[in-house]
């Protein structure tokens, strides 16, 4: 059966589907992110080991794997493009490079209706799932700042919206809701302080869904998930090279971005710590991160933006804390767990963040002002 076919079989198959000539010598899987399925595989061509990605999209998640890859396709090459005419170095280690089917093709569809797609792996790197010193989350800011600066030009079409209402907080909490009535795996007894906690502060959630409805905070092509991991940071210089994981690049606000950073480059702890006292958005990492984005995104970043971005700091850990009770609640279909009550650990933080921001949400801010 091919569901029972082996991830060494399944690569063998897949090496031959892009333009990539050498032999597959070996290949590991990636723990990143909590959707797709990634692999690193070291092939043997022209007398060199040279690596590139693989990964299998996941088509819950990315209904429409078409949409996913134009976009990704359109947004590398004209960042690629940008580099190019700015005489920038290393290029290929500064944006992601697609190898294309050898059809010619962004993604190749397996007998089991999988796609797969391949990106040049880049050497010399590596992610941090937790935040060790300031200058990484000043490199972290400036580096999406980058990213999202270098698509204020993009012409032509608007973008498609790989998943509608990505972070829709409103939409976010009716699912919530839905799902502490139904209560399908009787879970919601576990978690009864997360959910008051959530509930209390419901009237946050339309903050910068109605200033993007009346445009006093402008749509903007956006990352829209910018988690600390998702930078790839040089091994040498510990430089923010590369920005990764350009499924969710879509039409949105800056603002989630900066919102996501502060989820995840402000803390020592990783996403899913049980020890919740050790949980905490430390100022100085704040203030990095902040000064980093506000650098980077200076150009192009409107004073009404500006002033939400402590908020949106909150606003957007607030939303991830709601979707990860909201799976746990119904029984973990999205995110990948690791152990019981995962989702329920991973929005337990979320929710402790929550409360580090507002305990100095308007000094933060008074920071973010002066910059
Ligand atoms: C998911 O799996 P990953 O790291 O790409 C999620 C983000 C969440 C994040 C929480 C498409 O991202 O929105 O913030 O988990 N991505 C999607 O760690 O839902
Ligand atoms: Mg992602």
């Amino acid at each position: 059966m091919n569901s029972l076919r082996t991830d060494r079989e399944i690569l063998e198959e897949i090496s031959h589907k892009f333009q990539i000539y050498g032999e597959l010598l070996h290949a590991e899987v990636c723990k990143i992110g909590h959707l797709n399925e990634t692999y690193t595989a070291t092939y043997y061509q022209a007398g060199a080991r040279i690596r590139y990605i693989h990964q299998r999209i996941n088509t819950d998640v990315f209904k429409n794997p078409d949409h996913v890859m134009e976009n990704i396709t359109r947004v590398t090459k004209h960042i690629r493009d940008i580099l190019r005419r700015e005489s920038i170095n290393e290029v290929t280690r500064r944006t992601l490079t697609m190898v294309p089917t050898r059809e010619g093709k962004s993604y190749y569809r397996d007998i089991n209706n999988n796609c797969w797609r391949t990106f040049f792996f880049i050497e010399g790197t590596r992610t941090y799932d937790a935040v060790i010193n300031e200058k990484q989350a000043y490199q972290a800011g400036k580096a999406f700042a980058q990213f999202q600066s270098h698509l204020v030009d993009l012409k032509g079409e608007r973008l498609h919206e790989t998943i509608p209402h990505f972070h829709d907080t409103r939409r976010r909490l009716e699912a919530f809701h839905q799902a502490v009535n139904t209560d399908p795996f009787n879970r919601a007894e576990t978690a009864k302080r997360e959910i008051e906690f959530i509930k209390k502060r419901e009237k946050i959630a339309g903050v910068i869904l109605d200033a993007l409805a009346d445009g006093s905070v402008p749509e903007r092509i956006t990352h829209n998930d910018t988690k600390l991991n998702n930078v790839m940071f040089d091994n040498s210089s510990d430089e923010a090279m590369c920005v990764v994981d350009l499924d969710t690049v879509m039409p949105g606000s800056v603002l989630y971005d900066f919102g996501d950073m502060v989820r995840t480059a402000t803390s020592p702890t990783f996403e899913d710590e049980q020890d919740l006292s050790k949980v905490k958005v430390r100022s100085s990492f704040f203030q990095a991160l902040a000064r980093g984005y506000v650098e980077g995104a200076s150009p192009f970043l409107t004073p009404k933006e500006k002033s939400l971005l402590t908020f949106s700091g909150k606003l957007i850990t607030y939303t991830i804390g709601i979707r990860f009770l909201t799976d746990y609640l119904l029984g973990d279909n999205y995110f990948r767990v690791h152990r019981a009550q995962h989702n329920l650990d991973r929005c337990r933080t979320q929710l402790k963040l929550v409360e580090s921001i507002e305990s100095k949400e308007t000094e933060y801010q008074k920071f973010i002002d002066s910059l």
